[in-house]
């Protein structure tokens, strides 16, 4: 009997439909290193098998069947291509950001097809938007629109919702609370930066303390905003806390909580690779160059 080493119940799971396809007997061991060796088939001998999961793929080689040579994907890896995803946006941060931010620290790859001001204007893009509006979104042939609709595709897909309803509903509130925020800010940016700026700096805090105060009652503020796991609206979060601190670098000296808690997510290694990106540097926040 061969042996299947796998570093999780999903993968597991996986290599057993796999092998029982292939009419091999097998038994899976629950840590280390994918290496199997398989060498007695239930039905007819088989050449021996290697399997073995690289950062991208479970791959199945079998050197007599090339016919059943297979790739499949593997969810536990770092950068998974279990899914297809692509960002249809104009070429800034914008609404996509938080989306971004959330596959970068999941370690998921994404596509960008950036869309043009004469693109948007000239061509029947916008007529075929659900709203006529971008954010557009891909996962192979699913096709979506509304930025926080992504993200809640986004967090059932990598179980960014919480452990329960409960939770889940504090985090959609979050949510509901950043993206009234995100439309003060977009209002000021695209129709009055000039004479509203200096006023919406003064008022911010009235909008950063629910903020504050939500994260002190969480684990002290010092996890996560919801419960004691990342969710999406950490990723929403974290996105239009860092907005704000490019329009006033001193926006959180009252707020010790938010402050610390923009460190703590900003050094996530898969998230401060993306943060510290040339890719997300050359994006500007908004479109029409304010910030
Ligand atoms: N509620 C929508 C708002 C989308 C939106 O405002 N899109 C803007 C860019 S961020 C847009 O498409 N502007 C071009 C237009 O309306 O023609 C969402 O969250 O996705």
């Amino acid at each position: 009997m061969g042996s299947v080493h796998s570093p999780g119940t999903y993968l597991q799971s996986l290599v057993h439909r796999l092998m029982h396809r292939l009419g091999a007997q097998f038994t899976v061991g629950c840590t280390g290193v994918i290496l199997a060796d398989i060498k007695k088939p239930r039905s007819r001998p088989l050449d021996p098998q290697v399997f073995f999961l690289s950062s991208r793929w479970l791959c199945i080689r079998r050197a007599s069947r090339p016919d059943i040579l297979r790739s499949i994907p593997g969810p536990e890896t770092p950068r998974s291509s279990m899914h297809d995803y692509t960002f249809i946006y104009f070429g800034v941060r914008g609404r996509v950001e938080a989306a971004r931010i959330l596959l970068a620290d999941q370690g998921q790859d994404w596509k960008e097809d950036v869309v043009t001001f004469d693109l948007w204007t000239q061509g029947d893009l916008k007529k075929k938007c659900v709203f006529g509006q971008l954010p557009g979104f891909k996962d192979g042939d699913f096709e979506l629109y509304q930025s926080n609709a992504i993200l809640r595709y986004l967090a059932r897909n990598h179980d960014l919702y919480g452990k329960d309803n409960h939770e889940a509903s504090y985090i959609d509130m979050v949510a509901d609370g950043v993206e009234d925020l995100r439309m003060k800010y977009a209002k000021m940016i695209y129709q009055n930066y000039e004479d509203g700026k200096a006023p919406y700096i003064e008022n911010l805090p009235k909008d950063l303390r629910p903020f504050e105060c939500l994260l002190s009652k969480n684990h002290d503020g010092k996890g996560f905003i919801v419960g004691s796991k990342i969710s999406y609206t950490d990723y929403a979060l974290l996105d239009i806390l860092l907005t704000h601190l490019v329009l006033a670098p001193d926006c959180l000296k009252d707020f010790p909580l938010l402050h610390a808690y923009v460190e703590r997510l900003s050094a996530r290694p898969n998230l401060k690779a993306f943060l510290e990106s040339d890719a997300r540097k050359a994006r500007p926040i908004n479109g029409n160059g304010k910030q």
